[in-house]
């Protein structure tokens, strides 16, 4: 659904950078023989010599197009090299063409905000940039102006061919022109450079649309290929958009830009324009009727958003025809490779960027056998991502098992291993929701990852944790991951993994509660809401103390044990620290087992003994905190003091670091357990502001 956003100012100026025929540069960098000359990027799947995916423009020029394949190219096009996608694991690799994204990233980003919206497209927010030229060296001031400037194309612009540079010349250097068109012909200096550096540097080649926003830029980015780069005055936005397909606009290649053609006999953008914004929102809702009203106009105020790194990961392959996958077994073998895949690179990505991903998705296309069936749709399945290969093939597994049965529904006989009557088309799985994870929770992460290794993997997936793709918000949160965990920590048969990946889904709700904290300045805030842990809970806060339920928590050599965490988790979602939540849920929250059975009558027994400030030596090599509650009802934490990371203590607010530090010299842990353990039981324990 599109959301109408209204144009904080008029006077932006954003670029949308688009890469030229990029697989085909990509593998022209690395086989420079095939340069100038007409080439396509070709799929692993040799079938007629493999389906285009990118083809140069000097291909072009012979008619040769996307949609053909290898063998239609050589028809149109004898002397065309075919070049192969890499691949890896049975299906095409990208990663070359990724990270040869990456490069040209990290140039354009110089300049200003900059958004990456796809492997080769950039959005950027120029504006700081160009006003600061027009304010020290505006372009009247200019004794020479770069070719690449000169060259731009300027809609609106009409001038015999012979005339057209010395016309852009003009309108650039106007010096009675309206600032923000001012402003754009500054933009067009600092993407001409931007877009000359990144050929310098990465020998890419891209094309460019400059204006004061993102809806504008990207439909000129389009218009003049390869290599060049249009502007759009606000003069011309009306000339731009009328003659347009509504159908070729974003978001109206759908349903609504159906409805637009069949219910209102909108064609182009320009028959929009005899609606009034009343009439489409009556047709339409408010927020949608708004929406079309002002992109009609050329209206558009959505932000760059400040992000240089991927939104997702995905990975996935067709299976056409009689390639279809028709068994669970042949299913298995694909979404292994893909797990592995997409471990890997959320590996990389955690690694490198320090990002985390919540939500794993599988999408798949399917038929069945009886035609009257074909017309349903495999539905996409959701849950919270676990980390590790063997937990995101666990995953993807229960979420095709629950997509298929739901796409089967009544149909019976075809469901089960070495079933019939399905063929699945395509299959992928991604990672989304990836937020970043502040630099002091790394080495807290690592240190539960460390711990949660000793733990086992159980429990399945069951249909209820799985949820819709489509239940997923469009804040940021994620409203399905929630409800996973809410029954997890409801239940008593929570799991904890062997691969911590128990870690990651608790993890996932600290990041899910603070992920819009995160997108500001991440260590900053999260610094600040470990400042907060000091101070005094408002009365009227939830507080994790107050549940008033019992819970034996483990021991982190490995005893698990826990009673009913029932309403647990949504107190502590509503105004708890996270890092408290972490702490607490980690140690919480693990299914109960028979060998555990001892270990919690021991805890149960020393509980018996704790020290008034509520804290008592583990036997463990521990420390464990007792907690009554205003019901008398028993909360009980360990941790582990021989196997917390000594890096976790730089990360914890000043006033404890040094208690810590203290707390973990061993000549000091022999004689001051009760000193050790005050202060940091009280700083993690669920109801230190008792
Ligand atoms: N791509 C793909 N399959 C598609 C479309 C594109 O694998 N159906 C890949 C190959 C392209 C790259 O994505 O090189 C970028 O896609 P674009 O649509 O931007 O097309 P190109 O960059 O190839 O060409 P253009 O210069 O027209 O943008």
């Amino acid at each position: 659904m599109p959301v109408a956003r209204p144009e904080s100012s008029d006077s932006r100026v954003i670029a949308h950078v688009d890469m030229d025929c990029f697989y085909v540069q990509v593998e022209q960098r690395k086989q420079p023989e095939l340069r100038g000359h007409p080439t396509a990027v070709v799929q692993y799947n040799a079938w007629k010599g493999g389906g285009l995916i990118a083809v140069s423009y000097e291909a072009r020029s012979f008619g040769v197009k996307r949609s053909m394949r290898g063998d239609e190219a050589k028809s149109v096009c004898p002397e065309i090299q075919l070049v192969r996608v890499p691949v890896a694991r049975g299906k095409a690799d990208l990663s070359i063409y990724r990270n040869a994204g990456s490069e040209v990233v990290a140039i354009l980003s110089r300049k200003g905000r900059c958004e990456r919206a796809s492997i080769d497209e950039v959005y950027l927010d120029l504006t700081d940039a160009a006003e600061k030229m027009l304010s020290e060296t505006p372009p009247e001031s200019l004794e020479v102006i770069d070719d690449e400037v000169i060259k731009s194309h300027v809609l609106g612009i009409s001038a015999e061919p012979s005339d057209v540079r010395q016309a852009v010349r003009e309108w650039i250097c106007r010096s009675n022109a309206d600032r923000r068109d001012k402003l754009l012909a500054c933009g067009a200096f600092i993407v001409a450079e931007l877009r000359m550096q990144v050929l310098k540097e990465t020998q890419f080649s891209c094309s460019a649309g400059i204006a004061h926003n993102k809806m504008l830029a990207k439909l000129a980015s389009g218009m003049n290929k390869p290599a060049q780069q249009t502007v759009v005055p606000f003069v011309s936005i009306k000339s731009l958009l009328e003659p347009l397909p509504i159908r070729k606009m974003k978001q109206l290649g759908g349903k609504l830009g159906c409805s637009l053609q069949d219910d209102l006999g909108v064609n182009t953008v320009g028959d929009l324009l005899q609606f009034s914004e009343g009439r489409l929102q009556e047709r339409y809702g408010i927020n949608t009727g708004t929406w079309l009203w002002n992109i009609a106009r050329g209206i558009n105020g959505d932000e760059v958003e400040s992000r240089v790194l991927p939104k997702s990961h995905g990975t996935g392959k067709t299976f056409p025809g009689l390639n279809c996958l028709k068994t669970i077994a042949a299913i298995e073998r694909w979404l292994s490779k893909f797990s592995e895949e997409l471990a890997e690179r959320l590996e990389v990505d955690l690694e490198q960027n320090k990002r985390i991903a919540q939500t794993l998705t599988l999408h798949a296309s399917a038929h069945k056998a009886t035609e009257s069936q074909s017309q349903k749709k495999f539905p996409s399945k959701s849950c919270p991502l676990r980390y590790g290969t063997t937990k995101i093939l666990e995953d993807a597994l229960n979420l095709f098992q629950a997509g298929l049965r739901e796409y089967l529904s009544s149909s019976s006989k075809a469901y089960g291993n070495g079933c019939s009557g399905w063929g699945i088309t395509n299959l992928s799985l991604s990672a989304s929701k990836i937020v970043d994870i502040p630099s002091g929770t790394c080495s807290i992460m690592k240190y539960f990852h460390t711990q949660d290794q000793s733990c086992s993997s159980t429990k399945e997936f069951n249909d209820k944790e799985i949820f819709e793709a489509a239940t997923l918000s469009t804040s940021g949160t994620c409203a399905g991951s929630e409800s996973y965990l809410m029954k997890h920590l409801q239940e008593p048969q929570t799991e904890c993994h062997e691969d911590g990946t128990k870690m990651n889904t608790l993890m996932q709700t600290h990041l899910e509660d603070e992920s819009r904290m995160f997108e500001d300045k991440a260590q900053t805030n999260f610094s600040r809401e470990i400042s907060s842990l000091s101070t005094p809970v408002k009365k009227n806060e939830p507080q994790l103390d107050s549940v008033g339920e019992d819970a034996v928590i483990k021991d982190a050599a490995g005893g698990n044990r826990s009673r009913d965490q029932k309403g647990k988790a949504l107190k502590e979602k509503q105004g708890t620290s996270s890092i408290l939540q972490f702490f607490q849920t980690k140690n919480c929250f693990q299914e109960p087992k028979e060998e555990s059975v001892n270990d919690m009558q021991e805890t149960t027994e020393s509980s018996c003994s704790g020290k008034a400030d509520g804290t008592v030596p583990s036997e463990s090599g521990g420390i464990r905190s007792l907690h009554r509650g205003a019901d008398q009802s028993r909360v009980d934490c360990i941790y582990k003091i021989d196997e917390i990371d000594p890096n976790v203590v730089d990360e914890l607010p000043r006033e404890i670091q040094e208690e810590v530090r203290a707390w973990l010299r061993p000549q000091k842990r022999a004689n001051n357990t009760m000193r050790r353990g005050s202060s940091i039981t009280h700083y993690f324990s669920p109801n230190k502001n008792l």
